[in-house]
């Protein structure tokens, strides 16, 4: 893929996902994006291409089929042996009733997506970086590990998660000069609510009324900032809000 620096995005189809493959690649970098959804990554691979010049490689899988993951690692391991910068982005909220009103589906799609997809993808990544002894491991978390909320239960375990795991990796990846940080995004205006309210439009517009919620571009900005520090410099972790937003439950409405 040429000599530029090369960024793994997971999730890269939509949202922060997509807005921070845009930015890498607007700053000179090539970009692996993965995706489940073929058109959407087809789209996005024309644009960065014709826009940036970027050299792109869709992968086409589902984050949380480990099967999958695993077969399109090793088919495209030459490209993959490269990867400076992996962004672990993928993952989802789906529903916000309480706990005991809460669908199992929901739930094992969550720790699936957001934990076992991130465990897995970065296990098939760092074997490259350990051999190179260089690379960085950014995961996108949540206020909502940071403050609990009513109806977060699942998806604010399953981002603390994420956040225990950037913390235990930045520890054992120490000796080989593997950088390890996390973003903490409050509430960011994407497909997010919409997803998690699976597909109420109206429920999940109203959950950004009344204030300025961060953009996804407004996110892809920090991660950035984290990748390129220079080499001696780490970011361990960023905790990003609008300025409307105090925590996971204080939002100034007015
Ligand atoms: C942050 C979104 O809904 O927990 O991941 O504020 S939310």
């Amino acid at each position: 893929m040429g000599s530029k620096n090369l960024a793994l995005i997971s999730g890269g189809t939509s949202g922060i996902g997509r807005a921070t493959a845009e930015l890498f690649a607007k700053h000179g970098w090539n970009i692996v994006i993965t995706g489940r959804r073929e058109d959407r990554l087809k789209e996005i691979t024309e644009r960065l291409v014709t826009d940036y010049s970027a050299s792109v490689l869709p992968l086409c899988f589902d984050i949380a089929d480990r099967t999958e993951l695993r077969s399109q690692i090793d088919k495209h391991k030459d490209i993959l042996a490269s990867v400076d910068v992996l962004v672990n982005n993928a993952g989802l909220a789906l529903g916000k009733s309480f706990f005991q009103d809460g669908l199992d589906s929901d739930w094992e799609t969550m720790i699936d997506t957001n934990v076992k997809g991130l465990i897995y993808l970065t296990k098939a990544i760092l074997p490259f970086m350990i051999k190179r002894q260089s690379g960085h491991i950014i995961n996108v978390s949540s206020t909502a590990a940071r403050d609990m909320y009513i109806g977060g239960n699942v998806y604010s375990a399953s981002k603390s998660a994420v956040d225990a795991l950037t913390k235990s990796l930045r520890l054992d990846l120490l000796e080989h000069r593997i950088k390890v940080s996390s973003i903490a995004p409050g509430m960011v205006n994407t497909e997010f609510s919409e997803v998690r309210f699976h597909g109420d439009k109206i429920k999940a517009d109203k959950v950004y009324e009344g204030f300025e919620p961060l953009k996804a571009a407004d996110v892809a900005d920090a991660i950035y900032y984290i990748a390129s520090r220079p080499a001696h410099v780490h970011i361990g972790d960023l905790l990003i809000t609008c300025t409307a937003q105090a925590n996971s439950n204080v939002v100034f409405k007015g």
